[in-house]
């Protein structure tokens, strides 16, 4: 039973038998980004993406962990992940065992859940490909098409900034997103809204406020924004209610939410009317489609954040779009957008009407190009 006493939404995917697995790879490897991509927090131009390759009887499956090199968006990163996956949750996995079995071994490790996400969703997507499904049939979903959503990082000019919202709003992007911080928000916010009064629009902090800036933003209330992610700390949900009591723009909480119990809390107290579920950051597929199915049994709109993925971290994103719950928008651009050539094929493209097509195949849908891999590898072991 969950929180709000519907039935639960992962009980059949708690119940899947654990394949043997042959080996374990980690990959990292090193895309640079078309542009340098700015936060609050940091600026990163290239993607060190950690991916986690697992083979049983032939059958190989790819995922990718969403954790940077670096802790600036989260505690996590990709050694601490390495560290997590190799000593303690891949000596857990044992064939035969359910899914909902492993989970419930994983909850032994505290936190750490893009470790657990990247086996997680590693085993799903072999058991999807193994079963010869696509991932979202895997997960009870019927093919949808995903709508899309551009976040644009910190400019260094207002010019610049239009410019990019422009080729947005031109694509046919279902809604924007752009990062603000202290010092770079209200104005900015102004001149993008100035030129485009009606874009679905939305601003990104990434936990750069503090409730004494609580006046300051409250000024956002004016551009009709559809919502203000993360304006206060990464690790608080308290203050974010007293801020949301005070200003009329939704707040959606992202670096906050680490799990259903986080999001139950979160919308309990009015700290949020919006939620951000990236898979790796809530600890995978299982706990994102409870969150979501959470959310939406009370009336919250969650969508899928993104961790500017390559096309494997990509592709998970789309397949759980399908998902209840997920009503809005989310950060799911055309690869494009960040990357001249990515590892997987087909690429992430906009059909005219802004939506995204879910790749046709078993597990991901897409293949992920070995000759490019080995050419962008930066680091590579075999744990098992
Ligand atoms: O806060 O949502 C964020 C990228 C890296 C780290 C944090 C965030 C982001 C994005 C881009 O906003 C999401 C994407 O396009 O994948
Ligand atoms: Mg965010």
């Amino acid at each position: 039973m969950t929180p709000t006493g519907r039935p639960s939404p992962t009980a059949a995917l708690e119940a899947l038998a654990l394949p043997r697995v042959d080996h374990v790879d980690l990959v990292t490897v090193r895309l640079p980004f078309v542009a340098p991509f700015g936060t609050s927090v940091h600026v990163w131009t290239v993607k060190d993406a950690m991916l986690m390759r697992i083979e049983s009887d032939g059958v190989t499956a790819w995922s990718e962990c969403v954790s940077d090199p670096d802790p600036f968006y989260a505690y996590e990163t990709n050694t601490t992940a390495r560290h997590i996956i190799k000593d303690f949750l891949l000596p857990l996995v044992e064939p035969g065992m359910t899914l909902g079995e492993l989970e419930g071994r994983f909850r032994r490790v505290r936190g750490h859940g893009m470790a657990k996400a990247t086996v997680e969703n590693a085993l799903l997507i072999l058991v999807a490909t193994q079963r010869n499904v696509a991932l979202h049939e895997l997960l009870g979903r019927p093919a949808t098409r995903i709508m899309s959503g551009l976040s644009i990082g910190l400019q260094d000019t207002q010019e610049a900034l239009i410019e990019a919202v422009g080729r947005a709003v031109a694509k046919g992007y279902h809604r924007v997103k752009m990062k603000i911080r202290r010092g770079q928000d209200v104005e900015w916010v102004r001149a993008v809204r100035g030129r485009f009064p009606d874009v679905p629009l939305m601003v990104d902090a990434n936990g750069d406020y503090t409730l004494a800036d609580a006046d300051r933003l409250r000024q956002l209330d004016e551009f009709d924004l559809t919502m203000v992610e993360q304006p206060l700390s990464y690790s608080d949900i308290i203050e974010h209610a007293s801020l949301q009591r005070a200003m009329r723009t939704p707040i959606c909480l992202d670096e906050s939410i680490h799990s259903l119990a986080d999001a139950a809390a979160a919308i309990s107290i009015g700290a949020c009317r919006v939620i951000n579920v990236k898979q790796g950051r809530v600890g995978g597929l299982l706990e994102s489609l409870r969150i979501a199915h959470h959310a939406a049994g009370l009336g919250v709109g969650v969508w899928s954040g993104g961790m500017d993925e390559t096309g494997i971290g990509r592709a998970v994103n789309i397949h759980l779009q399908t998902a209840e719950g997920f009503t809005l928008p989310g950060d799911t651009s055309e690869t494009a957008n960040y990357f001249d050539e990515d590892i997987v094929d087909p690429p992430v493209v906009l059909g005219a009407d802004g939506f995204i097509e879910i790749p046709k195949g078993p597990g991901l849908g897409v293949r992920v190009v070995a000759e490019r891999v080995l050419r962008r590898t930066v680091r590579a072991e075999r744990l098992s």
